[in-house]
């Protein structure tokens, strides 16, 4: 039966870190998803993923009622993001993998193209007013770990004198078990992030980058886009580049996937539907400069993944990751659009709950940071009302 257009609905799915996830597959089925966004997180960066491996957690996801929706992600080896040695053959590896992804009928892959670190937070248990827990990214304690713990060579001359003198003074108040707290939070590795490091690595890796400036790593993105886009294409995959989280330079490093005119050459990288974004809200929403529903307005159409999160910025740079429909963000602005823009797509785009609180039995509980059960529950529970009660409006009007 053909859905009509203007009834068919986005995809509701929920991210699974595999077997060893706390939450299962049978708690996803009973939060109403009905797409799994997973990954091989055990093959190792940069190698093929066997189209075996693919199918074992393919019919493990099968057998719960659910379907593999979407993979989030394929890592992008930092050889290829540095252009250097042996990077051709880490392409080659990448495209094998879409191409086997594709063989067992998955058809949308989300990647990002940050340096070092994937998303990146100082606090995962910033109480708010309810008593629940969220994940903070808090711009001074930032600079009090990269200044005076990192002590990362050239740093300084990257804040201004205002921010130096908060960042001591921050910095100066810390016990060091907050220091030790910190550090983990910033390099030990978020969940779905490839690698964690030790101090000594991370400086290590940072400087891998010294010879790659902002125009080195547009370039770098584009011709990787630019290989990959075929493949995608001829498979029918559609490839999601999620942004950078935050959307601006941290460490020194450049960012080139933070605002609206980044996305816009992204696309023109490769200019087909293959080549799309994940629109997250939660990293986009974090620069005020970024018009979040006009972006979904201009660019829906190459929207291939949705993430949904809502984040309360301060004028530091600061943000708390807030309830979904809470925050900065105008998320119902926003789902209109989306809405809008399901309209003219002949599938279902899938989005999911992106991150929530730690609440209720999960505040005794060990969760991964962002991951927790009940926060998104909570979650899609509210967008999913969202949707409905927008997508209904639209078709009186
Ligand atoms: C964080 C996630 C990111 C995201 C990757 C996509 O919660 O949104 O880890 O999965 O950046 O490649």
């Amino acid at each position: 039966m053909k859905t009509d257009n203007a009834t068919r609905k986005l995809e509701q799915t929920w991210r699974w870190f595999g077997p060893t996830d706390p939450v299962s597959l049978a708690d996803i089925k009973q939060a109403g998803a009905t797409g799994v966004v997973t990954a091989l997180h055990h093959i190792p960066n940069g190698e093929i993923w066997p189209i075996e491996e693919i199918h074992k957690r393919k019919s493990e996801i099968e057998s719960s009622g659910l379907v593999w929706s979407v993979v989030e992600s394929i890592p992008v080896h930092t050889n290829i993001r540095c252009q250097k040695s042996g990077y051709q053959r880490f392409i080659e590896n990448y495209k094998q993998s879409i191409r086997n992804l594709a063989a067992c009928g998955i058809k949308t892959i989300c990647y990002n193209f940050m340096p070092v670190l994937d998303w990146t937070r100082t606090d995962l248990a910033y109480t708010v007013a309810d008593g629940s827990r969220a994940l903070r990214f808090d711009a001074i304690a930032f600079a009090a770990f990269d200044i005076f713990v990192l002590k990362r060579p050239g740093a300084n001359a990257e804040y201004t004198a205002d921010r130096i003198r908060k960042a001591e003074a921050c910095f100066r108040a810390l016990e060091p078990s907050d220091i030790a707290n910190l550090q983990q939070n910033i390099v030990a590795g978020l969940p779905g992030a490839d690698a964690g490091y030790t101090l000594a690595e991370f400086q290590q890796a940072l400087d891998d980058y010294k010879e790659i400036d902002d125009a080195a790593l547009r370039r770098h993105l584009y011709e990787f886009i630019a290989s990959i886009g075929p493949v995608a294409e001829k498979e029918g995959v559609n490839l999601a580049i999620h942004p950078d989280d935050p959307p601006f330079p941290i460490f020194g490093l450049p960012r080139v996937v933070s605002t609206e005119n980044d996305a816009v050459q992204i696309l023109q990288a490769y200019d087909s539907p293959n080549n799309g974004l994940c629109f997250c809200t939660g990293s986009f929403g974090v620069r005020p400069d970024n018009d979040l529903p006009g972006m979904v307005k201009r660019l829906g159409h190459r929207i291939n993944f949705i993430h949904l999160r809502n984040t309360t910025r301060d004028a530091e740079g600061s943000f708390y990751e807030a309830n979904h429909l809470e925050g900065d963000t105008d998320m119902v602005a926003v789902m209109k659009e989306l809405l809008m823009m399901q309209r003219q797509r002949e599938v279902s785009i899938p989005f999911r709950p992106d991150h929530g609180h730690q609440m209720l039995d999960d505040l005794n509980k060990k969760t991964n940071p962002g991951y927790s059960a009940i926060g998104r529950l909570r979650g899609l529970a509210e967008l999913r009302g969202l949707q409905t009660g927008i997508q209904h409006m639209l078709k009186e009007k």
